[in-house]
């Protein structure tokens, strides 16, 4: 609500929107914190007392954020990783709002059955369609530069929400006894360098020659120094993307020999996160450029993601860039 002034023709539907995906991840925290006790309250898949089908958590979390900016009111249309088309949202209300949502529900579910942090991760456009029509493909297929606000929660030792609209990043942490997001990271800054490394070691030899030589770099012991750098991999996008911002460190999903665009999805994975890690200080690049410039051809492409602090990113991007010279 403070930083409402920073739009001076802001009416207070991106901070309506903002609230309606803190309502999502209050009601998604809900559901992860007992995910353990699944078993005790109903396996995935049965129905439980009130006849309710128990189902993933990620298609319960896909289903919480898309009701609640359904409801909210703010968005003409929605795009999930659960779901291969996006949605249009057909009612007056809907039709005449002038933003598009697109969303990893929870990144990382995977991790949940062993208690690993997880995530969500949004992206907000305005609309290309006129107000009053139905959302289009086209609403949704910007790119990276032009979102309006981006942000992730992190469902983790404490869930924590941090977005940016453009102006700074801020990061929010639920208080539990009284239900609210409360501003404890106020402006992050990512440090422009870091000591941690973070990439699936077990693909690293079907990487690029510059990718191998840079994390071959990382793990080389200096005699004249201490441990030049720390590994760490959680196989959660958001809890290794959130931890290097704070410390510093890069986050590296390149593209392999079987996949050369990668595993992690453009437009609500790499998008949002390299508008905040920039808006922090930090770098995000395919490799060979700037990730919020890459066009987008479809809702699931995937592409190559090196991200976090500016000065690492810099570094792998100017070995991939020596060989292919040297190619
Ligand atoms: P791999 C989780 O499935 C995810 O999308 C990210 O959260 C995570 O960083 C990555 O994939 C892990 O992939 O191939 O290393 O298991």
């Amino acid at each position: 609500m403070e930083r409402q002034g920073d739009f001076p023709y802001a009416s207070g539907d991106l901070s309506r929107l903002l609230s309606d995906i803190g309502i999502a991840a209050k009601i998604i925290n809900h559901k992860v914190n007992k995910a353990g006790l699944q078993d005790i309250l109903g396996a995935v898949g049965t129905t439980n007392i009130q006849g309710e089908t128990q189902m993933k958590l990620d298609v319960f979390a896909d289903n919480a954020l898309l009701n609640a900016v359904k409801w909210g009111g703010q968005v003409c249309g929605v795009g999930s990783e659960e779901n291969e088309k996006y949605t249009a949202f057909d009612s007056e209300v809907n039709r005449k709002s002038k933003y598009v949502m697109l969303f990893d529900p929870l990144d990382g579910s995977s991790n949940i059955d062993v208690n690993v942090s997880i995530g969500t991760i949004f992206s907000i456009f305005r609309r290309n369609s006129s107000v009053g029509d139905l959302a289009n493909i086209n609403d949704f297929l910007q790119p990276g530069d032009q979102q309006v606000a981006a942000g992730y929660v992190i469902y983790g030792s404490s869930t924590m929400l941090v977005y940016t609209t453009g102006h700074g990043v801020n990061g929010f942490t639920l208080e539990p006894s009284i239900g609210e997001f409360c501003l404890s990271h106020e402006n992050m800054k990512t440090p422009e360098d870091g000591k941690i490394y973070s990439i699936n070691e077990g693909n690293l030899l079907t990487c690029s020659e510059g990718v191998q030589t840079y994390v071959n770099w990382c793990k080389q012991t200096d005699k004249k120094t201490s441990r030049p750098y720390s590994g760490r991999y959680i196989g959660s996008l958001v809890a290794d993307f959130h931890r290097n911002l704070i410390k510093g460190g890069i986050y590296m999903y390149p593209g392999t020999t079987g996949a050369p665009s990668g595993k992690l999805r453009l437009m609500y994975e790499a998008n949002p996160l390299a508008f905040i890690v920039e808006q922090a200080g930090g770098k995000a690049s395919t490799g060979t450029g700037r990730i919020l410039e890459v066009k987008p051809k479809d809702l699931h492409q995937r592409v190559p993601l090196f991200i976090g602090s500016k000065n690492m990113v810099e570094r792998v991007e100017a070995l991939i860039a020596a060989e292919k010279a040297n190619a």
